[in-house]
């Protein structure tokens, strides 16, 4: 299967026009997104690990199979760290979601931690352009029963913020638990190798 690495957006003036449909891939720094295209794709470095996060704050984009667009998004949620690089985060991606081709925005947690106000704040945002699809990330870290109940208690907060969702799945790359889920949701009829 055809995934290549296309582009890379630092700035709102850079970020292409695609016809082709496109998911995003949003969460914290640290959170797997990377990891998890890879997986997608059944590719080992296609997205870059960061090593250092925060340090990159550009978009990248894949595509696959001559069908789909995926964006590999900055991460957020170290503001207190490096306020210079959160200060390049906000315009980039408010600039990011406005753009009609999107199909979903895959919003990643870890699945051991609670969401804060920013990222409630982005979900809200998110959610208002489409559904949001709900990755929980790195299940290999938390039991069956655990994984369970913090489902069941974030579709609760979500209902209850009145953000709209399609779906909360939970999955991990690293043990490839959930991913032929997301492909079968997410990817119409592309199929990557296993
Ligand atoms: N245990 C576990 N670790 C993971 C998983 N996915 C990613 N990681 C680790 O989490 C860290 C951050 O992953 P990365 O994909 O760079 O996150 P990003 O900043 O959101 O792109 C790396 O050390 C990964 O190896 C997973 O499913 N399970
Ligand atoms: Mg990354």
């Amino acid at each position: 299967m055809d995934c290549r690495y296309i582009t890379s957006a630092l700035k709102p003036e850079q970020l292409p026009d695609f016809e082709l449909p496109e998911l995003a891939f949003i969460g914290r720094s640290n959170t797997g997104k990377s990891t998890l295209i890879n997986a997608l794709l059944g590719h080992s470095k296609l997205a870059r690990h960061g090593r250092t996060p925060g340090q990159t704050q550009m978009i990248n984009f894949f595509q696959v199979a001559h069908q789909l667009i995926l964006a590999d998004l900055p991460g957020y949620g170290f503001s207190a760290i490096r306020r210079d690089v959160a200060e390049q985060w906000q315009p980039l991606v408010e600039a990011y979601v406005r753009r009609p081709n999107i199909r979903d925005f895959l919003f990643l947690v870890d699945c051991r931690r609670e969401l804060n106000d920013e990222d409630w704040e982005l979900a809200f945002i998110l959610g208002r352009n489409v559904p949001l699809y709900v990755v929980l990330t790195k299940s290999d870290k938390v039991a069956k029963h655990e994984l369970h109940s913090r489902i069941q208690r974030l579709q609760k907060e979500i209902e209850a913020k009145g953000i709209a969702v399609k779906k909360i799945v939970a999955v991990s790359s690293m043990k490839r638990q959930g991913l032929d889920q997301v492909r079968e949701d997410l990817f119409g009829t592309i199929i990557p190798p296993r």
